[in-house]
């Protein structure tokens, strides 16, 4: 049964340390449904797009720093209860105050490097999806 959707990215932490087929094998034997998926780098300003709610922040410099460094892995997810469901999955932003077995507790590095993301609305990860991928790509 098609479920509502989120958005996600593997970040460049997890794609660097080689960990994009783990957390995509976890992500299936969760339930969710791979809908759209692309391998990309961010430019300075689609990370600021992307991040502007975060803009007054202090950590948004070494945010858009951090999440250009390398390839990201970005993609929609379905599944029923898709938003909080996912979270649940992905853990902590703090891997270290993440539960065992999510995602960002085996392969996060830092509060920053944090191996994923994960949208936090319905809202939100519509927009989020529509930043990267095209009508065509979102069937
Ligand atoms: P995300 O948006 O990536 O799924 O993470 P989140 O909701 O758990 O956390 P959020 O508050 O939205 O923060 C976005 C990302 O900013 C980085 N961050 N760094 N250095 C810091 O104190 C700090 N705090 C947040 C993380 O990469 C976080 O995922
Ligand atoms: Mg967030």
């Amino acid at each position: 049964m098609a479920g509502n959707r989120t958005f996600t990215m593997i970040k460049p932490d997890a794609v660097e340390n080689g960990h994009i087929g783990a957390i995509l094998a976890k992500i299936n034997e969760a339930g969710f449904r791979i809908v759209s998926m692309k391998m990309t780098q961010l430019s300075r300003r689609d990370a600021g797009n992307f991040y502007a709610v975060h803009k007054e922040r202090p950590f948004f410099g070494e945010l858009v720093e951090y999440m250009t460094s390398g390839h990201i892995v970005a993609a929609i997810l379905e599944k029923d209860n898709a938003v909080a469901d996912f979270r649940t999955l992905i853990g902590n932003t703090d891997p270290a105050k993440a539960d065992e077995g999510t995602i960002r507790k085996m392969f996060a590095t830092s509060i920053a490097a944090n191996a994923v993301h994960g949208s936090d609305s319905d809202e939100n990860a519509e927009i989020e999806g529509n930043f990267f991928f095209s009508a065509r790509e979102r069937y």
